[in-house]
């Protein structure tokens, strides 16, 4: 490969079955609608088989929570050489290379195999998730043989067997073919979701440059469509598979849609679409790719993190979210977390504001769940959901799956991490203080930074005795500690929280009375609500250690049993399995970045350089980083820290989370958090970009060995150019 290929490309070579999994997760395409995991189009013994759609839930019958829906398979192309079937784990492997290509978002693969007879053929593979048509899938296989004439059958087939891990969601699924005058067949599977009562269609066709193709219903629920050649050696044969996966959520006839969308693809042909969908990228890669000269890893992990954003950021829709593990796998069902307004929103805040705004739509439409999940817990106000998808709700589960002896834990965080509805507000804030959207702010951003505030001046507990405002029964980022009081976090975001909020009122008041006026009445905000935000503000507990000049992470850390994490080493496992659940509560270990977090989002308020230094030496030895969210936060606060050779290790460890498997977990889904964090950390760490009052500002810390770090972003509307390079001073 050239420093260039080497720089945008991801690929394996030889096939390696033990990393089947991982390599499935790696090599996702995806367009912002769908996800399509990166099988192999003619299957493979254990292979984790997902095709997600943004927003297609359903809650089946006896689980304990909705799950993304795992779509009728399109991908599967059966090839038989001379009358045997291909595949890596039969006839012989003469040679594989897989390559996905960032640039293009472009899998492709090559093959040499040879058959139990000896015959042997050239198979080339590529497919892509169309950027230009969204609904729409394009696979493309060439066949040559190279040792004499053989006979190829191709069957194209939709798999309506697929299940999500033997759990079924559909009420109803029918497949049917369709042979009809000038145009190539095509098949169906057209389903219904039993509880959501979404309709959906995947159909596909296929175009062969050889024979005829016929449709058949033989199997059933896997209808397919197929031609067999025969090849004299050296002769190319190539087959194009379309496949389009319609719902309705986006369109009334699903199937019609899906037929119209498959009739204008074969119009065009492959090479078109292809076209099409690489000015896309290109112009995604030329507004967030961040360039780096003197580091070819970093640059391909940055480059793969910020691809892993990109395909699952919606484009189209602000009613969906980008869930926390993408649509890359099963991983949390596809439920959106923090994760994708503090790790995977940042990047496309600044780079791509469009969408953006649209993610952040999805909280504004679906204020009602978190209105509802406030007025259940006694409170007023908007609380998010800790796990949402796409009614608003609370999703979360409330127990963890039975092990094997039967013994179930109780997942508290849907109840008491509640600090995501403070971090939502945080993106808010950061959405239209760098993009200067007044429009989205004054219409739908004040009203989510000003009903969860109503929500904490609720939530907020005066203790007379103490007279102090404390938040009791939370979690904070460390989830190794649950139902604990005072979380520095929680309670510092939300004393920061309710004063951004009055900032909003006052703002608000000047520049839109009459949106005021009205937005005000509407929340309830009057000056006594105002008048006690002040007071808790004022009055807000911050659990510290005055004379260390540390601040406790929440009541009671400091007393906990210390644990020496260098004990345990090497481990890959996180602490909470090797000590236990329960007994992990007791200890000084945390799971990942908690104070560090705060520190990380609310910068030099937190206190100077010196106390953050402080709090800093005292929570890095006790991090497990048994979160992937962990490492990119610290590798940006030890940036900002001055922290140079910290800052860079963890980041590589960042970037290595899922291109390496560095967690051993990566099979069920790509860590959208890590992946953003990764821009983030080279974006508010390395480059020091931030704002002031009227403009941004970096302060580069460079890793010692990077000749220059360029990217741009937008601000207030603008695109603007950064290039930093080493050695050179800019304010
Ligand atoms: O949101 C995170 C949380 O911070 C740590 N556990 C996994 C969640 C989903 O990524």
């Amino acid at each position: 490969m050239t420093p260039k290929e080497r720089a945008w490309r991801v690929a394996d070579a030889p096939f390696q079955p033990g990393k089947l999994h991982h390599t499935e997760t790696i090599y996702t395409l995806g367009n912002g609608y769908m996800g399509l995991r990166g099988t192999f189009e003619e299957g493979y013994p254990g292979a984790i088989v997902s095709t997600l759609v943004h927003g297609l839930y359903n809650h089946p019958a006896g689980e304990l929570v909705p799950d993304l829906v795992n779509m009728p398979n399109p991908l599967p192309l059966t090839i038989e050489v001379d009358g045997e079937r291909f595949g890596l784990d039969k006839g012989q492997v003469l040679g594989y290379a897989r390559t996905l290509d960032l640039e293009t978002a472009i899998l492709s693969r090559g093959v040499l195999w040879r058959n139990s007879r000896g015959t042997i053929v050239a198979i080339e593979f590529e497919r892509f998730t169309s950027l230009a048509v969204e609904e729409l899938i394009v696979q493309r296989v060439s066949i040559r043989p190279l040792s004499g004439p053989c006979s190829i059958t191709m069957a194209a087939s939709i798999d309506g067997t697929q299940t999500n891990f033997g759990v079924t969601q559909w009420g109803s699924l029918t497949t049917s073919s369709e042979s009809g005058a000038g145009h190539s067949p095509r098949i169906f599977a057209d389903g219904l979701t039993a509880q959501s009562q979404y309709a959906v269609t995947v159909a596909s066709t296929l175009l062969s440059s050889v024979g005829l193709v016929t449709a058949s219903e033989e199997n059933p629920l896997q209808p397919d469509l197929g031609v067999t050649v025969a090849l004299e050696r050296d002769q190319q044969a190539i087959f194009d598979k379309f496949s389009a996966i319609c719902t309705s959520r986006r369109s009334d006839s699903p199937r019609i849609a899906a037929t119209q969308i498959l009739e204008a693809a074969s119009a065009r042909g492959f090479d078109m679409l292809r076209v099409a969908h690489c000015a896309e990228w290109a112009q995604y890669w030329h507004d967030s790719d961040i360039q780096i000269e003197g580091d070819e890893a970093a640059q391909r992990a940055l480059r793969f993190a910020t691809y892993h954003v990109l395909i699952a950021a919606p484009r189209h829709d602000e009613h969906v979210s980008i869930g926390a593990k993408t649509l890359s796998g099963p991983g949390y069902k596809g439920h959106v977390f923090w994760d994708t307004e503090l790790f995977m929103l940042p990047i496309l805040t600044f780079t791509q504001p469009k969408l953006a705004r649209n993610l952040l739509m999805y909280r504004y439409h679906n204020l009602a769940g978190a209105r509802h999940k406030a007025r259940e817990a006694g409170f007023e106000g908007a609380m998010f959901p800790w796990e949402s998808t796409d009614t608003g709700e609370e999703t979360t589960p409330r127990w963890t799956n039975p092990d094997a002896e039967g013994k179930r834990i109780r997942i508290w965080t849907g109840d008491t991490e509640q600090h995501i509805s403070t971090d939502i507000a945080y993106a808010v804030l950061q959405f239209w203080r760098w993009t200067g959207d007044d429009e989205f702010f004054v219409k739908y951003g004040a009203e989510i930074v000003l009903d969860t505030a109503v929500f904490w001046g609720t939530r907020a507990e005066y203790q007379a005795a103490t007279d102090r405002f404390e938040l009791r029964m939370q979690i904070g980022p460390d989830e190794y500690h649950e139902n604990i009081d005072n979380s520095v976090f929680t309670n510092s975001m939300v004393r920061w929280h309710l004063g951004q909020a009055l900032d909003v009122i006052a703002w608000l008041e000047a520049k839109h009375p009459a949106a005021a006026a009205d937005l005000l009445t509407r929340l309830g905000i009057d000056s006594t609500r105002q008048d006690h935000w002040r007071r808790i503000i004022a009055k807000m507990y911050i659990p510290r250690d005055a004379e260390k000049g540390i601040l406790e992470q929440f009541d009671g850390f400091f007393n906990l049993d210390p644990v020496s994490l260098a004990y345990w080493t090497p481990r890959v496992a996180n602490m909470d399995y090797i000590l236990g659940h329960e007994p992990t509560q007791h200890t000084k270990v945390i799971k990942q970045a908690d104070v560090v977090m705060l520190m990380a989002l609310l910068g030099d308020d937190v206190g100077t350089v010196e106390e953050r230094r402080r709090n800093w030496d005292y929570y890095y030895p006790i991090v497990d980083h048994g979160s992937s969210l962990s490492p990119s936060t610290h590798a940006w606060v030890a940036a900002r820290l001055g922290l140079d050779a910290e800052a860079y290790d963890l980041f590589m460890y960042a970037g290595s989370i899922d291109l390496e498997d560095a967690k051993g977990n990566v099979r069920d889904g790509i860590h959208g958090a890590a992946s953003g964090g990764l821009w983030e950390a080279a974006v508010f760490g390395f480059s020091g970009l931030h704002l002031t009052n009227s403009e941004f500002k970096v302060d580069p810390r460079l890793p010692a060995h990077w000749r220059s770090m360029s990217f741009r972003i937008y601000f207030q509307g603008e695109q603007r150019m950064i290039k930093l390079i080493a050695g050179q001073p800019s304010g």
